[in-house]
């Protein structure tokens, strides 16, 4: 699901991390190709033209803030505005508090509306809610063997009559669902065009009789921008209260799931993602976005360095650095600083070019950070100062003091020795902007 779109999504951001100011030219380059993407990936025009034009707005306005990577802000900006289109609220049903509460599923022909009231079924039996299906489809016989096929996979009781009609069915259904004291009750219909006037009005009815507390419109998510239109048709004729986006497994390319919100207002409820009956999810506007943009989720990560960054404290060590006077106590702080930003393992995880794969098979572990530091804490002010005092025997009460090996204050020290040699050079080049955390501190830390 929507890998392309999220590929050529890192393409630009890969360009845009490296932007150490944001002007006109870049902001309308951005805009550009974001806006290129969208349409490739068949998002409504309108919608992305829209979506492109508050990014870029809010890009402009960020010209003068400095305090971060104004390329990762560029970022951020992006993504919140995704979460917006695709949002805001996550889905999930209202069922109110009458029982039954009725579930309608409408929808085009083959879009997934049978295996989608099977799966909700589910869903609501796992949630201890005592459920009943109903077959409003008489158009096709197969339509109700289908479902009751899958009510039966998932435990769930069945109505059906092939010798009535589906409004008929849904009456005689919800008088059986209140006896029976159901929690809810799921009415499958028949695949409709929204241009067959016929079709529309029984749907309609189907409707006033049963007076659902949800009317889910599902629409097969591969096909994009007909998803889309039909959504909106359906939309004007029937008091949708939501969309459930299927096939989503598919190569689909996330278009659908993108304007579907914008166009209808309507919220996107769930997403098929496979053919069985537990494919079935609720949709996070913040999960697919960070899926739409995909791979090291730097936003989360420029959100955490923010928090914990002090402006001043970063300001000071700049000037260590350059004056080559970052001792152990400084490194002290840093690693302090890294254990609040969370662990290791998950802030590695969040850098940009950090292949997920390739951390797989790492067990980073974040215990490291506190033996490091115990370690420093077991040492004497001067030792932190002038770490090339501590000799052997040194070595050997500190390694005591700190409960860990010999062997690790003297990898200690030496990866210390390295990183100064490190800053030693960097100091030279004086350094723009506020170091985020330490370079280097990953070599020190993983061996
Ligand atoms: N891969 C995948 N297949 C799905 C998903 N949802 C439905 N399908 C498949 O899509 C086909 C059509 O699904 P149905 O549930 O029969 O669709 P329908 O809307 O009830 O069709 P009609 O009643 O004929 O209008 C079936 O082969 C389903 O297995 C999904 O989320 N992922
Ligand atoms: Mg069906």
């Amino acid at each position: 699901m929507f890998e392309q779109i999220t590929d050529r999504f890192d393409t630009i951001f890969r360009n845009l991390r490296g932007l150490g100011k944001i002007t006109d030219s870049n902001i309308r380059q951005t805009a550009r190709e974001i806006r290129r993407v969208l349409l490739d990936a068949d998002v409504n025009f309108r919608v992305a033209r829209d979506f492109v034009k508050r990014v870029s707005e809010r890009a402009e306005g960020t010209k003068v803030i400095k305090s971060i990577r104004p390329g990762e802000q560029f970022i951020k900006i992006i993504h919140e505005e995704l979460v917006a289109v695709l949002g805001p609220e996550s889905g999930e049903l209202d069922l109110g508090s009458k029982k039954p509460a009725v579930i309608l599923l409408a929808g085009l022909q083959g879009s997934g509306k049978t295996t989608t009231a099977a799966k909700l079924a589910y869903r609501l039996t796992q949630e201890k809610k005592n459920v009943i299906l109903v077959a409003a489809d008489m158009v096709r016989p197969a339509a109700v063997k289908q479902l009751e096929i899958l009510g039966r996979k998932v435990g769930v009781d069945v109505i059906s009559d092939l010798a009535s009609t589906p409004v008929q069915v849904v009456k005689v259904s919800l008088e059986q669902a209140r006896r029976e004291g159901r929690d809810v009750m799921i009415i499958d219909s028949a695949g409709r065009s929204h241009v067959d006037e016929k079709m529309m009005a029984e749907i309609r009815e189907i409707s006033s009789v049963s007076n659902p507390q949800e009317i889910l419109f599902v629409v097969d998510g591969m096909t994009g921008q007909d998803a889309v239109n039909s959504a909106q048709a359906f939309n004007e004729a029937l008091e949708l209260t939501g969309i459930i986006l299927t096939k989503m497994d598919g190569d689909a390319r996330g278009g659908a799931a993108v304007s579907v919100r914008e166009v209808t207002g309507k919220p996107i409820k769930y997403l098929g993602v496979s053919e069985k009956l537990d494919g079935l999810e609720v949709f996070d506007p913040h999960r697919i976005a960070d899926r739409i943009l995909g791979k090291g989720d730097v936003v989360a990560l420029v959100e955490k360095a923010k928090e914990t960054l002090d402006v001043e404290a970063a300001d000071k060590l700049r000037k260590k650095i350059e004056k080559n006077t970052f001792d152990l106590d400084d490194f002290r702080d840093q690693l302090r600083r890294l254990q609040k930003m969370g662990s290791m393992s998950q802030l590695l995880g969040m850098l940009p070019g950090v292949p997920r794969k390739a951390l797989k098979g790492i067990q980073m572990d974040d215990r490291q950070l506190l033996w490091t530091e115990a370690l420093i804490n077991s040492m004497t002010p001067a030792e932190r100062k002038q770490p090339q005092m501590i000799n052997g025997s040194r070595r050997k009460r500190i390694a005591r003091g700190a409960g860990r090996s010999v062997q690790e204050v003297n990898q200690l020290l030496k990866n210390f020795a390295m990183m100064q040699k490190m800053m030693k050079s960097m100091g030279k080049m004086k350094l723009p902007g506020l170091p985020g955390n330490m370079p280097g501190m990953g070599q020190f830390l993983g061996n």
